[in-house]
C-alpha cells in the first residue's frame, strides 16, 4: 500500500519538544549515532512508497537537541519515509558543518557518481531494512550487490531486522561484505529471558561473526512497563555493553518514528547511559564509532 498524500499520520505521536536536561553528563566526543531527520516534507517530500508519514523533523531540530543532550556529533540514518531519495539527509549533512556523517538508502542501480556525491556530503554507510511494517524486502542478490560496491568505498552496512527474522537472514547477513551494525539490539522481546534462546541467537550471532556492530538503542521501543520506567531493557543491552565493549553504539533514535502509545523525554533516554554502561571505561569506548565513521 502506497500513502497518496502528505497529511501526517492521524496517531502520529511528534517528537517531545522539551525534553529534560539529562542528569547523566555524556562524555566530551560523544555521538549520538542514531538519529534521523524528517523533511521538511514542503522542501524534501516524504517517498510515495512510505509505510508512514510522520511530521516534519528537520535538521535545525536535531542540531539544537544534539547540543542541548551534550553529544558533539551525529549520525543520521535514512528513514523510508525518505526511501532512496537521501536529499533531507544529505541537506543536513551539508549544514552540520562536520559534526554528522550519514547512512543512506540506495537502489541497486544507483551509479558510482551518485556514491562519490553522497560520500562527499558525509554518507558512510548504507541501511537495509528488513522490518516488514516499514519496507518490502527486496531480493537478497540487490542488498549483495550494493554491499560489495559500498565495501569498496570503506562504508559500513546498518541491517533493521526484528528478532523473529534473524534465523531466517542470519546466512545471509553474515555472508555480507564489511562491517555490519544492527539496528536496536536487533529488536529483543524483552518479554522472553535475557538468557533465554532467543536472545541467546543474538548473542552467538555477535559471538562468532566480530565484524558484527550493534546499537543498544530504543528501550522506548521494546519496553513492556512502560514511560517512563524502561528498565526491563536494561539487562539486554547492558549483555551487549559488557561481552562486545568495543562494538556497541548508542543512540537517541529521535524524533522516534512509530511509536504509537508515548514519546519518550530524550534526556530521560541520556539518562539510561549509566545503567546499561556502567563502568566510566565502558562508557568512554570510542574506537567503534571513529572505526565506523572513518573520517
Ligand atoms: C528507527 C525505527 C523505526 C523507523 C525507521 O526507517 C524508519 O522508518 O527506522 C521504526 O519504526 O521502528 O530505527 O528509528
Amino acid at each position: 500500500m502506497t500513502l497518496p498524500s502528505m497529511q501526517v499520520d492521524e496517531d502520529w505521536i511528534p517528537f517531545n519538544p522539551a525534553p529534560s536536561t539529562p542528569r547523566y553528563q555524556l562524555p566530551a566526543g560523544a555521538v549520538d549515532a542514531h538519529c534521523h531527520v524528517f523533511g521538511p516534507a514542503a522542501e524534501f517530500p516524504f517517498s510515495p512508497e512510505r509505510k508512514y508519514t510522520p511530521c516534519d523533523a528537520g535538521k535545525e531540530k536535531l542540531f539544537a537537541l544534539r547540543d542541548f543532550l551534550g553529544f558533539e556529533r551525529n549520525v543520521i540514518v535514512q528513514a523510508t519515509c525518505h526511501g532512496t531519495d537521501n536529499r533531507a539527509l544529505v541537506d543536513a549533512l551539508q549544514a552540520s558543518d562536520g559534526q554528522a556523517r550519514g547512512v543512506a538508502s540506495v537502489n541497486p542501480g544507483v551509479s558510482d557518481g551518485e556514491l562519490a556525491a553522497l560520500h562527499e556530503a558525509g554518507v558512510r554507510g548504507i541501511r537495509f531494512n528488513f522490518v516488514r511494517r516499514l519496507a518490502d524486502p527486496g531480493p537478497e542478490q540487490d542488498y549483495r550487490d550494493i554491499a560489495e560496491r559500498v565495501s569498496k568505498l570503506g562504508w559500513h552496512l546498518v541491517v533493521y531486522f526484528e528478532a523473529e527474522d534473524l534465523p531466517l537472514r542470519r546466512d545471509f547477513l553474515v555472508s555480507l561484505p564489511g562491517t555490519v551494525v544492527v539496528d536496536h539490539m536487533g529488536i529483543p522481546d524483552v518479554g522472553k529471558d535475557v538468557d533465554g534462546p532467543e536472545f541467546e541467537q543474538f548473542l552467538r550471532l555477535m559471538a562468532d561473526h566480530p565484524q558484527f556492530w550493534c546499537k543498544v538503542t530504543c528501550p522506548e521501543r521494546m519496553s513492556k512497563l512502560g514511560p517512563p520506567d524502561y528498565s526491563d531493557v536494561v539487562p539486554y543491552a547492558r549483555r551487549l555493553v559488557e561481552a562486545f565493549p568495543d562494538r556497541v553504539l548508542w543512540g537517541t533514535d529521535w524524533p522516534h518514528p512509530n511509536m504509537k502509545d508515548h514519546m519518550p523525554d530524550d534526556g530521560k533516554l541520556v539518562d539510561y547511559v549509566p545503567s546499561i554502561a556502567v563502568t566510566e571505561d565502558l562508557r568512554r569506548r570510542r574506537s567503534s564509532v571513529t572505526a565506523i565513521l572513518g573520517t
